[in-house]
């Protein structure tokens, strides 16, 4: 679907990240939404004890005092949920499925809210009304006629509730099969895997209080001014009391660089702002592990020429395998490690004896450490890194993997995983006295691979747009294609619903802002875990957008009991009570003793986590050091070798929430008016035989027989370093092979790409 409406723009763009910019987008997506006035009420209630969780991003909100915290990025995602626009059923009877599959994301979306079930129908080539009955049987006969339940799936993204999500899973699983994948399995998969190993818990280390206490900040591969944008406030008050912040990126990001911050007053009229980074080292795409490794030789160095740098109680007493490492990194040479990272050695020694100086450090990290080849083992470096110096279990050190989706952590606590562990599914045999399926199911890529070469299978998505979001969109498409049946719970049109199986279902359910009342008229309770696994409530406030919507846990339920039948479980109470679905997840799933009592507490309860106590569930009871190798060549050193190749990071814009766009703008990189853009180094430009500013394809890997491209784009003379590419995505997503992803994590490799530029049509004046 190249975007032929659309002619990006540039421009220079100067100012600090938030500030009056921020103020200005707000007031435009207010406006936008068609009822600025109570949307402008709701953002009192956000991340209010009484109000709802930000369907925005997962970072956490403060325990103490009040956090009204002002989010360009938050507005954006409720105004778009809270908008007076509807997708009727004339919409559908107007525009054909295959009329609608030439839109663009951001039209789809910007239809406004789906309102009545619908089921398409393929005589003709338009989605139909159904009732809510009609439709629930449906899925449930056909479910049930399936050769086995693992020919079904049953995905989910990071919006759904804990409630939402412990009811899906058990589901599921009591229907028989494991075959959840989720959002999570394209996102921060590689730092579950790689904590788990390392510490025996898969989840971050830190609480929002130790940013307080923190006197170095590292952040690797993350854009928190678009993304988590209440971060900065927390960044910029540690570098107001003389934290370091030191970024890792190869891309120079205007929040990690400075911040005006719209709730100071003095800030705005002043237009002063206040730096974030003091120091910002840019590896190449693909480097991290490296420039870490280089910071651990330039540690070991010292030590080797009698400084003590490292921590030698913590590492005798926490640790194993030191010495596997120490010899690991020894033998490592600086051309290598520069090389790979694309770092100075300079740069690598500086960034050690910034860490070296902190009495506690702290490492963030995000999508551009995760979506990589060697993503896991990256991760597993920042963690040996973070050992060294003894950054675990006091405050203001740790880990921080800063998650994506509003619950996507949560979902997974919930038991949303495609490879339950045994203690989980005895917890839930023993509970609903019924076998749990033990075999493992598929993950997002696996889900793919199967679809594409076993048709007849059943697709279940809750919330999301699965087919947009995983990569290789023309594989992904024909695989959903062979489905007997896809069917999405959703809150907006998207392309999922578009690329169907041989029957199709939209489910339209309530969003996080809206009331959501039981028969009785009573309003209930969802509850979320944020990225610093703080567990708290959420209610919406305004007027559902329909009556005819119904909660994601009423059409969950109402499948289950036609599914497995009501002997087992209670459906009917759980839907008519959302206390009783947490009764259910008290008994089944550890540390949710007293949920009820304790998530009504100000601001819900905190998960704990064995870190903090120096507890490390791994074999040796130990933190454990990772002795990886470095990958024999990264990418960009890869697309060095091939003639008129570059490496790919595929990236968010400052105007989206993942595959949701609001808009057309970047407005931190200076884009506007347009999407298809691929922001380029001058020496690559010139080297490739193109000109700033010209109309391009691009072309991805296809020894597979698999023709993969993305057509009509802009270059963007950018800084970015040599050989390293950027382009939004999921535009882009056509580009990644379905095999391209992270070793023991299968996420899709959305940061390093092989691409080659082919010179496109010259688009009309
Ligand atoms: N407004 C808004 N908020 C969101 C989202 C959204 O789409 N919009 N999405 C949510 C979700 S699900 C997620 S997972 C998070 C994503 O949050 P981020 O991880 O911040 O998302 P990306 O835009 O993918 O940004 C990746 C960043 O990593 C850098 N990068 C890329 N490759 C490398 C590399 O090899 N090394 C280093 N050091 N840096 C690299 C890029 O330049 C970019 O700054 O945000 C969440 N919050
Ligand atoms: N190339 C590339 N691909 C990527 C990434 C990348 O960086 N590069 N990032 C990956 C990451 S980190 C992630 S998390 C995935 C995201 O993958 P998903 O989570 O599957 O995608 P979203 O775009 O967040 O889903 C948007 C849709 O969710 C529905 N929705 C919104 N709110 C609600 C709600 O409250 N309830 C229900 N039932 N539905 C709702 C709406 O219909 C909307 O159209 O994409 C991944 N794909
Ligand atoms: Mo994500």
């Amino acid at each position: 679907m190249p975007d032929a409406d659309h002619d990006a723009r540039v421009h220079e763009y100067d100012n600090p990240a938030g500030g009056w910019g921020a103020l200005k987008a707000v007031n435009k997506h207010l406006w936008h939404s068609g009822q600025a006035t109570s949307n402008g009420f709701s953002l009192l209630k956000m991340n209010q004890p009484d109000g709802f969780d930000c369907p925005g991003c997962a970072w956490g909100d403060p325990k103490h005092g009040s956090s009204f915290e002002f989010c360009e990025n938050g507005v954006k995602a409720i105004t778009w949920e809270a908008t007076t626009k509807r997708v009727s059923r004339e919409f559908f009877e107007k525009h054909s499925v295959s009329e609608l599959k030439t839109w663009d994301d951001y039209h789809l979306e910007d239809e406004g809210r789906l309102v009545e079930p619908m089921r398409y129908n393929p005589e003709t080539d338009h989605y139909e009304p159904i009732s809510w009955d009609a439709a629930l049987d449906f899925i449930a006969d056909e479910l049930k006629a399936l050769p086995t339940p693992d020919d079904a799936i049953f995905y989910t993204s990071g919006k759904a509730s804990n409630e939402s999500a412990y009811v899906f899973q058990l589901l599921a699983r009591l229907y028989g099969t494991n075959n959840m994948p989720d959002c999570s399995n394209m996102c921060h998969e590689a730092s579950g895997v790689a904590l788990g190993s390392a510490l025996g818990v898969g989840k971050g280390s830190t609480q929002l209080e130790d940013f307080e206490k923190a006197d170095a900040i590292f952040i690797f591969g993350q854009n928190p001014g678009t993304n988590h944008p209440r971060m900065l406030g927390v960044l910029r008050e540690a570098a107001e009391r003389g934290a370091d912040i030191v970024s890792f990126n190869p891309l120079k990001e205007r929040g990690l660089e400075k911040f005006q911050d719209p709730q100071k007053a003095w800030e705005m009229m002043s237009n002063g702002s206040h730096r974030i980074s003091n120091y910002y080292f840019r590896p190449k795409l693909g480097g991290d592990m490296a420039a870490v490794r280089g910071m651990a030789k330039a540690l070991f160095e010292r030590e080797a020429a009698g400084e003590t740098v490292l921590d030698h109680d913590f590492l005798a007493t926490h640790t194993a395998f030191l010495e596997d490492y120490r010899t690991r990194v020894t033998a490592t040479d600086w051309a290598t490690l520069e090389a790979q990272s694309g770092m100075s050695k300079a740069d690598m020694e500086e960034a050690a004896a910034i860490y070296a100086r902190s009495n506690a450090t702290i490492c963030c990290w995000a999508m551009g450490i995760t979506q990589h080849k060697h993503s896991v083992i990256t991760v597993r470096e920042i963690v040996n890194l973070l050992m060294l110096c003894g950054n675990l279990g006091k405050p203001g050190a740790g880990t921080a993997p800063v998650r994506g989706h509003s619950n996507v952590q949560g979902d997974r606590t919930m038991g949303i995983f495609e490879k339950p562990s045994k203690a989980l599914l005895d917890s839930l045999e023993n509970k609903y006295g019924r076998p749990m399926p033990r075999e493992w199911g598929v993950d997002s890529v696996g889900a793919v691979a199967a679809m594409r070469d076993n048709p007849g299978k059943i697709f279940v998505g809750l919330a999301g747009n699965f087919t947009r979001a995983i990569s290789d969109s023309v594989v992904t498409e024909r695989a959903m294609a062979n489905c007997r049946l896809t069917a999405f719970i959703s809150t907006k049109l998207n392309r999922s619903h578009l690329v169907h199986g041989d029957q199709a279902l939209i489910l339209p359910c309530l969003g996080r802002t809206e009331i959501d009342r039981n028969g009785a008229g009573k309003s209930q309770l969802i509850t979320v875990e944020d990225s610093m696994s703080m567990v708290h409530g959420s209610a919406g406030i305004s007027k559902p957008s329909a009556d005819s919507l119904r909660s994601e846990i009423a059409i969950l339920t109402g499948l289950a009991e036609r599914l497995v039948g009501r002997e087992v479980v209670d459906w009917a109470g759980l839907r008519e009570d959302y206390d009783v679905i947490r009764e259910h997840i008290a008994d089944v799933i550890p540390g949710f003793h007293d949920f009820n009592n304790r998530v009504r507490q100000h601001r819900g309860f905190w998960l704990g986590n064995p870190i903090a106590e120096l507890t490390f569930g791994t074999e040796t009871g130990k933190a454990e050091f990772s002795d990886a190798e470095l990958p024999e060549a990264v990418i960009h050193q890869q697309m060095g070798q091939r003639q008129g190749w570059v490496t790919l990071q595929t990236m968010r814009s400052h105007d989206q929430y993942n595959t949701t766009i609001y808009g057309y703008d970047d407005r931190y990189r200076g884009i506007s008016n347009g999407r298809q853009v691929i922001f380029l180094n001058q020496d690559d430009i010139s080297r490739l035989g193109f000109a700033d500013g010209q109309m391009v394809n691009l072309v991805g890997e296809s020894d597979d027989g698999v023709e993969r491209r993305a057509d009509g784009f802009k270059i963007v003379a950018y800084d970015t370093p040599q050989g390293c590419a950027a382009a939004y995505y999921p535009e882009t997503n056509p580009l990644i092979p379905l095999s391209h992803h992270g070793d023991f994590s299968h996420t899709p490799a959305s940061k390093s790409i092989a691409i080659r530029l082919e010179a496109g049509a010259v688009p009309a004046a």
